[in-house]
């Protein structure tokens, strides 16, 4: 009885004693189940100078920290967790996790101007399992940043401004299998971006600006069984590019601009063969299927191709690589003149004036009657076609038809007089007026012609008085 008191003393002063010495005011220190320093909540606006060389886990969550430096955490070589989330880091010195071999969670999400991290950041960390990146800000990944973390499973880089990940940004990171990367801004996925991650089970790609993915962007994903695509702004995605996701269960393509035409054939036939669960994905174009659901069109409900402008047309077809526009069923010859060297997102007039140089002068015109096509609402004119089977994106030689069709019927048979004589209509052939037409403001036209014709007449009248 006596022996058990002198322990329960003996253990108090021991508790005493180590909390008084190494551990801060704010703070608690406990050494069960691990040794754990704690300062989580206490309006820290630094990390304590010293902390116990045998900490295991370290809470500093829900603080004010602004900066981690080199030394901060370099003296626990035995830490396993680390939270730092939720605090106001804007810089982490280099080194700051360096020697750490035993850490296996980092949590440095909630730090919402951390903006960038140093290349060498997450070197060496070699057990760690989860990494929390989440809202911090980030606007781009150094190349190298996650290599040699052949541990890590668990990567959050969720609500950041990343608008490009680097091709093999992933490829060391086999053991992964859950990539959160929603609610950033990525426009594209690389043919290599997730190389290396043989072992994905959930990817989440959902709320990015997407508008192009490769043809082999997931080659390495035979394992994933959850992927996001949901609310980016995809238009055609080939059904080959899903065939990999051999453990494919639950995918969500809804809420992108998809183009149900010809150019969707492939992806409604991979849908139809997909035996797990996915969302729906509603029409974008053309404008007599918009809002229903691919998967619940007919398969003759494709048949022809959308008469769609460059401007909807983002995605896949339209991509940087030459082989994914040979097989398309809408883009003819002269469309890859136009991307090669050039980029899918530049606009219309980047397209016209890259290409130029290299193009006869004919050519010239019809590129930029394209253009003008491109950009013209169809809906808001009279010649619209409802008719969407009609092949008008195959813009070789339907093109030029309905191009001459548009100059004839829309422009200048609406715009000039009946009355006027054939020959007046000549001189605004092709040099000088017509290139002021520009896309609509169709009423430009008209003006020029009546003012020359005015013109001409009072030089007429003026010449007859004299
Ligand atoms: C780290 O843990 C090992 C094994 O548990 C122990 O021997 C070593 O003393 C610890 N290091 C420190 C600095 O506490
Ligand atoms: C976070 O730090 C920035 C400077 O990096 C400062 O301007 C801002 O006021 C801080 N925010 C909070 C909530 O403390
Ligand atoms: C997965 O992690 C284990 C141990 O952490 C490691 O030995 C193995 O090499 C990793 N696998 C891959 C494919 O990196
Ligand atoms: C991209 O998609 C988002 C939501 O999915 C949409 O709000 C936005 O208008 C789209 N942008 C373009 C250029 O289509
Ligand atoms: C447009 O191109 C076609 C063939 O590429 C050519 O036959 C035609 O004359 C061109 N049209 C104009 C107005 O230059
Ligand atoms: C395509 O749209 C243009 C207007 O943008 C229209 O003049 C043309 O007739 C359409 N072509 C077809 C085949 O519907
Ligand atoms: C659509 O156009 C095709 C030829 O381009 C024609 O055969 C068909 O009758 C048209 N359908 C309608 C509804 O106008
Ligand atoms: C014939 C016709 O409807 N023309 C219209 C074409 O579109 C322009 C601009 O959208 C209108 O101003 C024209 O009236």
């Amino acid at each position: 009885m006596q022996g058990t008191k002198l322990l329960l003393l003996f253990t108090c002063c021991i508790v005493y004693i180590f909390q008084v010495e190494s551990c801060p005011e704010a703070c608690l220190c406990y050494n069960e189940p691990k040794i754990t320093f704690s300062c989580s909540q206490q309006r820290l606006t630094a990390i304590p100078l010293y902390i116990p060389t045998q900490t295991q886990r370290i809470f500093l969550h829900n603080n004010k920290i602004t900066f981690v430096r080199a030394t901060s955490f370099a003296s626990c070589q035995n830490l396993t967790i680390l939270w730092i989330h939720s605090n106001n880091i804007s810089h982490i010195e280099s080194g700051a996790f360096h020697g750490l071999t035993k850490l296996e969670e980092l949590d440095m999400s909630d730090n919402y101007n951390l903006r960038s991290v140093a290349p060498l950041t997450f070197r060496g960390l070699v057990h760690l399992h989860t990494l929390h990146l989440n809202r911090c800000g980030l606007q781009e990944l150094p190349l190298g940043i996650f290599q040699g973390l052949f541990s890590l499973q668990y990567l959050y880089l969720h609500d950041n401004n990343l608008h490009f990940l680097h091709d093999d940004i992933f490829v060391d990171l086999g053991n992964l299998t859950y990539l959160f990367l929603h609610g950033n801004k990525l426009n594209s996925l690389s043919e290599n971006v997730f190389s290396g991650l043989k072992n994905l089970d959930r990817l989440l790609v959902h709320q990015n600006r997407l508008d192009y993915i490769h043809r082999r962007t997931f080659h390495d994903l035979k394992k994933v069984t959850t992927l996001y695509l949901f609310s980016n702004n995809l238009t055609v995605l080939k059904g080959e590019i899903l065939s990999p996701l051999f453990s494919l269960q639950y995918l969500r393509l809804n809420a992108n601009q998809w183009i149900c035409d010809c150019r969707a054939k492939s992806l409604w036939n991979w849908l139809k063969a997909f035996k797990g669960s996915s969302s729906e994905l509603e029409c974008y174009v053309p404008p007599n299927l918009a809002g229903k659901d691919l998967k619940k069109l007919a398969i003759t409900d494709l048949d022809g191709c959308a008469n769609i402008s460059f401007h909807q047309m983002r995605t896949g077809d339209f991509g940087v690589k030459g082989e994914e526009i040979a097989d398309s069923c809408c883009q003819p010859p002269i469309d890859k003149s136009l991307i090669t060297g050039t980029n899918a997102k530049s606009g219309p007039s980047s397209h016209i004036s890259r290409v130029l140089p290299n193009i006869p002068v004919k050519d010239k015109e019809n590129i930029s009657k394209t253009k003008i096509i491109g950009n013209a609402d169809p809906k808001k004119n009279k010649t619209y076609k409802s008719n969407n089977s009609s092949p008008f994106g195959t813009f070789t030689s339907k093109v030029d038809n309905s191009l001459t069709k548009l100059n004839q019927n829309n422009v200048f048979d609406s715009v000039e007089p009946s009355t006027v004589p054939n020959k007046k209509r000549l001189p605004c052939s092709k040099k000088v007026k017509c290139r002021m037409y520009q896309p609509g403001t169709s009423s430009g036209l008209p003006n020029l012609h009546t003012m020359d014709l005015l013109y001409i007449t009072l030089i007429f009248i003026h010449q007859m008085h004299f």
